[in-house]
């Protein structure tokens, strides 16, 4: 296995002894000899150690020469190799030192440092890949003030980096170039001190998409947006939501943009899904392109959040930064939340929770539970670009939610602003942003923090009972924290839950006071709706509680834990039917959706047949009651249709997990349910019909298509010919892509006969259209059916496939591996060996992208005996290949322990 010791520890943080504040960068671009000279100015910090040598990384680097304060440097005075430049014995005064570099970008198949896309330059920094563009304190903690010089020959029309556009025009011809090849030249400068990780550059001939924004002190804003030619009819809804961003930080957080000019470039090639460079934020396409034949209901809502989420991180991570990388949940996990607010306002609140927490589960969740569990703020690495994680970006965003729970809005914002006014232009650390709230609410988070600092999802187990005779409820709840990797035993945590109760007639029932029962102490009135667990066991009581009521607990997920109750099955059927809090709702549906699942597969694994738990008449009554129910909203019922996923019954269930058995009790499940609410389903289905053909992209329409969509795929579980044909109608009538590829995937994914001549007409149709090739592309792969193993090793060599880009090896290795539990867990190990056979070829260009494809495996302890075996075999194939990236030997190796 290969062995790779090089970890970086938190507790060994030092600041660098010198600090670099001004660069001045100028870029001569070509594919393969692009020149860098990076002018540094530097000077030794005060009370750093003296006469120490000045080490700059380096990655892949080709040194071209080295001045000091000017001068040539002797041979003697340095060292430089592909990874490091060290200059031995710098002046203990402020210096200039130039250094020059060559790069081949038209070469660099990483997409890390600076790389083409379509033809076009373009950079990606974050974590550690300005160190490939020239050497450099490439750390957050060293902030610089950047003067860009960018050249190229003018069919490079556009030539972008961060901040102000101060300077531009043409050039002599640069030596060694043809006389006739007329050249310019633009100059930027972004006044406001950055890592370098926050540098970018673009430079290509793309389309310009212009708009302004004005900010709440009148300062006119310049908006740009980027794309390649012939894409500027998809841009309005990444503008529109990018103006609605600018004007929400400025209502909600009192954030207001800094720079006069704000620019987005969406590029094909991109690792992530974008990034927040200053004032030049780049995209992967896919978050930035929609219009409606193209894009779903689902891309438009994905770009509204993402450029939301770039547009955040002006301020939470480029005004505050990070003071290292273990810090990274500072800035995604705020961001995140931040985001999620903002799609909360824009949209639905409630159904935009049940989508979040859908996420947190499906993602977080059983990276939790596996070897590849972490802390939100790890304490170690070995490669950063592996800590870009589920738990790091949407569980951060979890813990600053239950800050936001148990300090309330006004108390968070207190905090909040603190933390912009005391550290802006500043690289801090997590318990700098605790002690903004601490001060501002003169409260002690000291075992709130053990969120940072403890992997693995608590259980709460909560156990009520009702005594009429005193009108008392009595709550008790009992927390414990699972084993993680490096965590044997964890400490108790503090924990929000929020509560009320709901009437057994389903009318809502008050309280007079709750009592802390471990200390006797009153802690709250009948205003309180917030219960702090601060003890393994922990009682409160309700009193005044004038007839027996259900609790309803965890209202909103105030908390991301996994909760257990000795509530009844009926006690969840009222929670379902009538729980005034939307989420707790539904997620009374899903526990009861769950158990039958759990219960089920159980029985299939033990030999039983399909039928032979058959779903409860109660289940049915309420589920049919809330789809019919009219003052619903119709995002909300359309997520009350969907049963619980695979990955999640799996997780529930939690050892000896057998993928072929969930599958088929998921399956009898939506026969039973598709059988039982029968024609319903279809009469819903068809008044939702709306005659009206033009699109709308608002939340409401999209719901009412989901609704809609839902109920189709629903039907389609019975498999009736009738209703194929009526999917079929759907494809062909749809106006809009959410419609048409809904057809698409509910016939593939129910193994109609119809499918296969859809899915090639659909290809026919937008051959030249890759984000949608990557829908067709994923589909085919999600298809759950014994054939799909052998279709994806067709795919990877049909024209549309490639596997030097990111979106097309995601959308069908990915969606692989991630989407279809039942052909990526084969039991013969296929499944397996061909994912594993895809993450050792692409380690060899892309390692990154490997990485993110082999922490598919995460789950792979909690199977059933023989498919741990398969899946061991392949971890330990792809940890031995000779020459593995530090990427992949680290997920690699961590599955493995
Ligand atoms: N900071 C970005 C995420 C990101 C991280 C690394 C990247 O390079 C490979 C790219 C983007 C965000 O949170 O959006
Ligand atoms: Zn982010």
């Amino acid at each position: 296995m290969s062995q790779d010791n090089s970890v970086v520890r938190l507790e060994d943080y030092i600041p660098t002894p010198y600090s670099i504040d001004h660069v001045s960068l100028t870029v001569r671009l070509d594919p393969l000899e692009t020149f860098v000279t990076s002018t540094l100015s530097i000077a030794p910090r005060e009370g750093g150690s003296e006469e120490a040598a000045l080490t700059l990384d380096g990655d892949d680097l080709v040194f071209v020469s080295a001045r000091l304060n000017g001068d040539v440097l002797e041979d003697s005075a340095y060292s430089a190799s592909d990874e490091q430049f060290i200059l031995k014995n710098p002046p203990q005064e402020a210096f200039t030192l130039e250094l020059v570099t060559k790069l081949a970008p038209q070469k660099n198949t990483q997409l890390m440092g600076l790389y083409r896309s379509n033809g076009a330059y373009c950079t990606q920094c974050e974590a550690e890949g300005f160190r490939r563009i020239t050497y450099f304190y490439d750390r957050p903690d060293v902030l610089s003030v950047y003067d860009v010089r960018i050249e190229a020959p003018v069919e490079v029309k556009y030539l972008l980096a961060n901040g102000n556009l101060v300077d531009s025009g043409t050039m002599s011809t640069p030596e060694g170039y043809p006389e006739d090849q007329l050249w310019h030249y633009a100059c930027w400068q972004d006044p406001f001190p950055k890592p370098s990780y926050l540098f970018a550059l673009v430079a290509g001939d793309l389309a310009r998409v212009e708009d302004r924004f004005v900010t709440r002190s009148g300062r006119d804003i310049t908006l740009h947006i980027y794309v390649e030619h012939g894409k500027e009819d998809r841009v309005d809804h990444a503008m529109d939501s990018l103006k609605r961003s600018m004007k929400w930080d400025e209502d909600v957080f009192d954030r207001e943009y800094d720079l006069d000019i704000f620019m987005i470039v969406a590029v094909s090639d991109f690792n992530m899904g974008a990034m927040e460079n200053k004032g030049l934020n780049v995209f992967n396409d896919k978050y930035v392109l929609a219009k409606p034949e193209t894009a779903t209901d689902t891309d438009y809502a994905l770009i509204e959040g993402v450029i939301a989420h770039e547009y955040f991180h002006n301020w939470t991570g480029n005004r505050i930064t990070c003071r290292d990388w273990f810090q990274l949940c500072l800035k995604e996990g705020l961001t995140v939340f931040r985001d999620q607010e903002f799609s909360s306002d824009m949209r639905s609140r409630p159904v935009k929770r049940i989508s979040d927490v859908q996420q947190l589960r499906a993602r977080q969740f059983p990276e939790d539970s596996g070897p590849l569990a972490h802390q939100v703020r790890p304490e170690v690495y070995s490669e950063i670009n592996n800590f870009y994680t589920s738990t790091v970006y949407e569980k951060g965003a979890e813990v600053c939610r239950m800050l936001e729970t148990l300090l309330g809005k006004e108390g968070f914002k207190a905090g909040l602003d603190l933390y912009f006014d005391r550290f802006d232009g500043q690289a801090v650390t997590i318990e700098d942003f605790i002690a903004s709230f601490e001060e501002a609410c003169s409260v002690d988070l000291s075992q709130f923090a053990l969120w940072y600092r403890q992997a693995g999802t608590p259980d709460l187990v909560a156990t009520y009972s009702y005594d009429a005779a005193r009108e008392q409820l009595s709550l008790s709840i009992e927390q414990s924290c699972p084993p993680t990797p490096g965590q044997p035993t964890k400490k108790v945590m503090h924990i929000p839950v929020r509560f009320g109760l709901v009437g057994r007639d389903g009318s809502p029932v008050g309280f007079t006071s709750v009592i802390d029962a471990n200390s006797g102490q009153e802690i709250g009135k009948s205003d309180c709706t917030v219960l702090e667990i601060r003890e393994r066991q922990h009682k409160f009581i309700l009193t005044g509680v004038s007839k027996d009521a259900i609790p309803s607990l965890l209202r909103g997920f105030s908390a991301p834990v996994h909760l257990r109750t000795n509530l009844t099955h009926d006690d969840y059927l009222c929670l379902m039917g009538h729980d005034t809090d939307p989420f707790n709702r539904w997620e009374a549906a899903q526990f009861i959706l769950m158990d039958h699942l759990v219960q089920q597969t159980r029985a299939l694994q033990a030999g039983a047949n399909t039928s032979s738990h058959a779903l409860d008449d109660s289940i049915l009554e309420a589920l049919k009651a809330c789809l019919m129910d009219d003052s619903l909203e119709h995002a909300f019922r359309a997520q009350l249709l969907q049963l619980p996923i695979e990955s999640d019954v799996g997780r529930e269930i939690g050892h000896d997990v057998d993928p072929d058995a969930i599958h088929r009790a998921r399956e009898s499940l939506r026969h039973a349910l598709s059988t039982a609410l029968g024609d319903s389903l279809i009469d819903l289905y068809k008044a939702l019909d709306d005659k009206d053909t033009s699109f709308r992209s608002d939340a409401s329409s999209a719901g009412r298509r989901a609704l809609r969509n839902g109920l189709l795929d629903l039907a389609l579980a019975r498999k009736e010919e009738a209703i194929s044909d009526l999917a079929v109608a759907h494809y062909h009538n749809a106006t809009n892509m959410t419609d048409r590829f809904a057809a698409l995937a509910s016939l593939t994914r129910n193994e109609m006969p119809a499918a296969n001549a859809l899915l090639d007409a659909f290809h026919a149709e937008f051959t030249n259209d890759a984000l949608v090739i990557d829908k067709w592309l994923s589909l085919q792969a999600s298809a759950p059916q014994e054939e799909t193993l052998q279709r994806v090793k067709d795919l990877l060599s049909h024209p549309s496939f490639s596997m030097n880009n990111p979106n097309r090896v995601r959308s069908l290795i990915g969606a692989f591996a991630m989407n279809n539990q039942v052909q990526f867990n084969r039991k013969d190990g296929e499944g397996f060996k061909l994912v594993a056979d895809i993450i050792i070829e692409l380690d060899k260009s892309n390692p990154q992208t490997a990485a993110r494809l082999a922490n598919n495996f995460r789950s792979w302890k909690a199977l059933e005996p023989d498919r741990q075996g398969q899946a061991k075999k392949e971890l330990l194939r792809i940890a031995n290949t000779e020459s593995l990236s530090k990427d992949v030997a680290d997920i690699a190796n961590r599955c493995l322990q």
